[in-house]
C-alpha cells in the first residue's frame, strides 16, 4: 500500500472512508491523522510478527528494559521515517490538497515521561530496533502522562494530560495475555518437599493487561515492541468489601505518570505502581520463556532485564519470588539467576532521589517481597561481616534496609552483576563518593555508559534539511553509522558549506519566530541570536543563573550608554514539578522578566526573553534546531549527563556551559575554541560541600552588579508584590545560595561576552557550528546501545 504515490493514495482513500463513513471532502485533519496512523500500524504487522518469529526461532538473548517512564512523543513522523515510505506519503497526500506536516500535528506526544531519564528510554528503544537487537520495553500505560502546562498570569497552571482522549492508534489491547498482580494479605509458611513453602493469602488482586507498541527500527525490517501493562480490575473476583472502593483503588494505579524529576513521592501509589510494572513485566516474560523452555535454569543465557533507575528494582525479589515460590527453586540457584539477569542503571546523586521506602508502607502492601528483601539484607549484612569482621560502621552505611528503611540503590548493587552511570564525571562521582564503599567491595560490576539519543528523531526527522545539506556533502552513510559525521571535519572550512549550513539555521530559526509569534504574540529578530534553555525546571539546572544574566544585560543596557550587545532572544521552556514552590516562582520570575523586558522601548530591539509554555518531545523538536547558543549551566557535580546538550550540538548550536555530566565529553569531542564552559568545577562544588569555606554574601556584597541583581528581585523592580520573588532571594543570601549562582557569575557574564563576540564573526561561529554537528556522532544512543549489548547484556543483532 506504500509501494509508490498511486497505490497509496487509493488505500488512503478507501481506508479513510472505511473507518469515517463519509466522503474524504469531509475529512478533518484529525480523520486523516487516525487514517494514515492505522495504515502505517497496520502496514508493520507482518514486519512485527515476523520479528518476533525470529526471536522464538533463533532463541537468541533478549534484554527488557525496564522503565517507569517513557517518554516518546508523536510517533507517525518516525514511523513513516523509519519505514523509509515518507516521501511516498508526503507526495500522495499534497495530491490530495492536504500536508503531511499539518497530518503529523494531529497527534498527541505520548508524554508518559518527565525528562530526560524518560526520554532516554524512547531513544534506547529506537536504537535497538535500528540496530537489529532483540531489545523491548516494560513499562505502564498512564492514563494521564505528564501535565499539560498553562501560562496564566506569569504563573503555571496544571492541566490533566489526554493523550488518550481520541484513541491511540499504535497500541494493540492484549487482553488474552493479562496477568494477576497481588497487593497486601499474609504470608502463610507451611513445610512440603523437604522445604519451606511460603503461601500469600488474602491478597488483593488486580489485573494488568498489556497494550503493545510496535518499536520499528530504521529501514531493516525489525520491528521490537513496548509493553506498557493498564491496571483493571479482576474479573472473577470473589465478592468481598466496597467493590466501587475497589475498582477505584485497581485503576488508580495506572491513571497518572507521577510528575517527579530528578526527586521522589513517598506515596504508597507510587510504590504499587512500580511493584505493578514488575510483576506484570516478569510475569510475562517467564511465561513467554516458557513457551520455548521446560526449565527456569537457564533463564539468565537468554533474558536479560535491565532496570532504568531505581524505580522497577522490584524486579529483583519478584524474580526470586517467582523462581522459588512458583516454580520451587533453592534460594542460592535463584539467587545466582537473578543477579545475573538484572542490570541497573543509576541516574543522579542527588540525595532527594534516591528511593527510600519506609518499612512501614513497603511491608504491609508486599509482605512476601519484604521478606525476600530482609533475606536478601542478612546474608548481604553477613558477607559484609566476613569481609569487614567488626566494621559495624560500614556495614550500617552499605546495608539494604537501616532505620526502618528500604534503600532501593542498595538493593539494585547488590541484586545486579552491572552498575552504570551515565557519564564519566557522574561514574567516577559514583565510584569515588556516593557508592564509594560499594565500589571497594563490587569493583567489577560498576561501568560508565554515556548516554545518548537517537540522531534518527533529533536530526533525521526534528531537521530535515540539516540532514539533507549534511548528505549533499558526505553522502548517507551516516544515517547508518552516525561516527560518519566526523567527514564533515573538512567542511568546516568550506565557505559555500558554511553558508548552506547558515541557511538551514537561518529557515529554522524564521520558522520558530513563526510559532513563537503564534504562541505568545510576540516579534522576535531573526538576526538575533537565539540562546536556549529548555529542560525541567530544577535549582540544580540554574535557570536563575541564566535569569541574573539577562537582568544585567538588561541593567547595562539602562545605564551605560556605550554598552552595547549582540541582539539575543533568550528562549525559555520548562515544566516545574506542581508541588515545587521554589520552580514554579522561578518560572513566574522568567515571565515577569520577560514582561518588562520585551516592553522596554530602550531594550527591546536588541534583548527578548520569550517562555514558550508546555515545553515537550514535539516542541523540543522545533526549538532545537533553530538554536544557535544551548545552555547547559548545572553546578558542576549535579547534572548527571544531560542529554538535552547532545540535541542541540547535533543540530549546530554551541553549548554554553558548566564542566558537567556529559559538557566535559562534548569540550573532549569538540576541542575548546567550539565551546564555551565556565563556572567552579565538579572537583571545586564537592570540596566546598564536604568543607564549608563558601559565603555567598560576599559576592553579593564585593559585586555590584550582582548586588544590583539580587537587590531587583525584592525592591519593587519588578510591577508585582515585593514578597514575591523572596524565596528566590532567600535561597541566594539566607540560605547560602546551595547551587552557587553568585560563585559562578561573573564566570557566566565573561563567558557571554565571548559568546557574543564569538556570534560576531560569521565566519569562526559557521565554523565551530560544523564541527559540533561532525563531533555528535559519538552521542548517539547507537553507540550507547551498542555499549550496553556488548558489555551488560551480551546481546547480538537477529539478523
Ligand atoms: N534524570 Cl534520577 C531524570 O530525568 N529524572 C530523574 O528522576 C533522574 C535523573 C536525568 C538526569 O538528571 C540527567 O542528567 C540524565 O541525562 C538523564 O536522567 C538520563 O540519564
Amino acid at each position: 500500500m506504500f509501494s509508490s504515490k498511486d497505490a497509496f493514495k487509493k488505500h488512503f482513500l478507501e481506508k479513510y472512508e472505511m473507518m469515517f463513513g463519509k466522503s474524504f471532502e469531509e475529512s478533518t485533519l484529525s480523520e486523516l491523522y487516525h487514517t494514515l496512523g492505522q495504515m502505517v500500524r497496520e502496514y508493520v504487522s507482518h514486519a512485527w510478527i515476523e520479528t518476533n518469529e525470529r526471536n522464538r526461532a533463533n532463541q537468541k538473548k533478549q534484554v527488557y528494559y525496564f522503565s517507569i517512564e517513557f517518554l516518546l512523543g508523536r510517533l507517525l513522523g518516525n514511523n513513516l521515517l523509519n519505514l523509509g515510505i515518507r516521501d511516498v506519503v508526503e507526495e500522495g497526500l499534497k495530491d490530495l490538497g492536504v500536508h503531511l506536516t499539518d497530518v503529523e500535528e494531529q497527534e498527541v506526544d505520548a508524554g508518559l515521561g518527565n525528562g530526560g531519564l524518560g526520554r532516554l528510554a524512547a531513544c534506547f528503544l529506537d536504537s535497538l530496533a535500528s540496530l537489529s537487537l532483540p531489545g523491548h520495553g516494560v513499562g505502564i500505560r498512564y492514563k494521564h502522562g505528564l501535565f499539560d502546562q498553562k501560562i496564566i498570569d506569569g504563573y503555571q497552571v496544571e492541566l490533566p494530560e489526554q493523550w488518550l482522549r481520541n484513541g491511540n492508534v499504535w497500541e494493540i489491547r492484549k487482553e488474552s495475555q493479562s496477568v494477576e498482580v497481588k497487593f497486601g494479605g499474609e504470608v502463610q509458611v507451611s513445610y512440603g518437599n523437604g522445604r519451606l513453602m511460603f503461601h500469600h493469602v488474602n491478597a488483593e488482586t488486580v489485573t494488568a493487561v498489556p497494550y503493545d507498541m510496535p518499536i520499528i527500527g530504521y529501514k531493516n525490517n525489525t520491528v521490537n515492541t513496548l509493553r506498557l501493562w493498564s491496571a483493571e480490575p479482576t474479573q472473577f473476583r470473589p465478592e468481598k468489601g466496597d467493590v466501587m472502593k475497589y475498582k477505584r483503588e485497581t485503576e488508580a494505579i495506572s491513571e497518572f505518570l507521577y510528575p517527579d524529576d530528578s526527586h521522589i513521592e513517598g506515596k504508597i501509589l507510587r510504590l504499587k505502581q512500580q511493584y505493578f510494572l514488575v510483576s506484570a513485566g516478569l510475569k510475562s516474560i517467564v511465561s513467554t520463556y516458557l513457551k520455548s523452555n521446560d526449565h527456569l535454569r537457564n533463564f539468565h543465557h537468554k533474558v536479560a532485564i535491565h532496570v532504568n533507575d531505581t524505580h522497577p528494582v522490584l524486579a529483583i525479589p519478584e524474580l526470586m519470588r517467582i523462581l522459588m515460590d512458583e516454580y520451587g527453586m533453592g534460594w542460592d540457584e535463584a539467587w545466582e539467576i537473578t543477579t545475573n539477569t538484572i542490570s541497573y542503571t543509576n541516574h543522579t546523586t542527588l540525595s532527594e532521589a534516591l528511593e527510600k521506602w519506609p518499612i512501614s508502607i513497603f511491608k504491609p502492601l508486599l509482605p512476601r517481597i519484604y521478606m525476600i528483601v530482609e533475606e536478601i539484607n542478612e546474608r548481604f549484612c553477613r558477607s559484609l561481616w566476613n569481609r569487614y569482621p567488626g566494621d559495624w560502621k560500614r556495614i550500617e552505611e552499605m546495608a539494604i534496609i537501616a532505620h526502618g528503611v528500604i534503600k532501593m540503590a542498595h538493593l539494585a548493587i547488590v541484586g545486579s552483576h552491572s552498575v552504570n552511570g551515565v557519564a564519566k564525571i557522574h561514574t567516577d562521582i559514583l565510584k569515588k563518593r556516593e557508592m564509594k564503599l560499594f565500589y571497594e567491595y563490587y569493583p567489577e560490576k560498576f561501568n560508565n555508559k554515556t548516554n545518548g539519543i537517537t540522531h534518527r528523531r533529533w536530526l533525521l526527522k526534528a531537521n530535515p534539511n540539516l540532514a539533507k545539506t549534511i548528505c549533499d556533502a558526505i553522502g548517507d552513510k551516516w544515517i547508518a553509522n552516525p561516527q560518519k559525521l566526523a567527514s564533515l571535519v573538512p567542511f568546516a572550512k568550506d565557505d559555500s558549506f558554511k553558508q548552506k549550513i547558515y541557511e538551514v539555521k537561518q529557515n529554522n530559526k524564521r520558522a520558530l519566530a513563526k510559532r513563537i509569534k503564534q504562541m505568545t504574540g510576540i516579534v522576535v529578530d531573526e538576526q538575533s541570536m537565539f540562546d536556549v534553555q529548555v529542560k525541567r525546571l530544577h535549582a540544580y539546572k540554574r535557570q536563575l543563573l541564566n535569569i541574573l544574566h539577562i537582568m544585567y544585560l538588561y541593567n547595562r543596557l539602562h545605564e551605560d550608554a556605550k554598552f552595547s550587545i549582540t541582539p539575543r532572544t533568550f528562549i525559555f521552556g520548562a515544566k516545574a514539578s506542581p508541588g515545587y514552590y521554589y520552580a514554579k516562582k522561578i518560572i513566574k520570575l522568567i515571565n515577569t522578566l520577560a514582561a518588562k523586558v520585551n516592553g522596554d522601548p530602550k531594550t527591546r530591539d536588541v534583548l527578548k526573553v520569550i517562555f514558550l509554555e508546555n515545553y515537550r518531545v514535539s516542541l523540543a523538536e522545533e526549538i532545537i534546531p533553530a538554536a544557535d547558543v544551548s545552555e547547559q549551566i548545572s553546578t558542576a557535580s549535579k547534572e548527571a549527563s544531560g542529554t538535552g546538550n547532545m540535541k542541540f550540538m547535533m543540530n549546530g548550536a554551541i553549548t554554553l556551559g558548566t564542566l558537567d555530566g556529559a559538557n566535559i565529553e562534548i569540550l573532549e569531542e569538540v576541542g575548546p575554541n567550539n565551546i564555551f564552559t565556565f563556572g567552579l568545577t565538579a572537583d571545586q562544588v564537592l570540596a566546598y560541600q564536604k568543607n564549608g569555606g563558601y559565603r555567598a554574601i560576599e559576592y553579593y556584597h564585593h559585586d555590584k552588579d550582582l548586588n544590583q541583581v539580587i537587590d531587583q528581585l525584592i525592591n519593587g523592580f519588578f510591577p508585582v508584590p515585593t514578597h514575591e520573588f523572596e524565596t528566590i532571594y532567600d535561597s541566594l543570601l539566607v540560605q547560602n545560595d546551595e547551587y552557587f549562582v553568585l560563585k559562578d557569575f561573573r564566570s557566566y557574564v565573561r563567558a557571554h561576552e565571548r559568546v557574543g563576540a564569538a556570534y560576531g564573526d560569521w565566519d569562526s561561529w559557521m565554523e565551530k557550528s560544523i564541527i559540533n554537528i561532525a563531533k555528535s556522532g559519538h552521542f548517539s544512543s547507537d553507540r550507547t546501545i551498542q555499549e550496553y549489548a556488548d558489555e551488560i547484556w551480551g546481546i547480538t543483532r537477529s539478523v
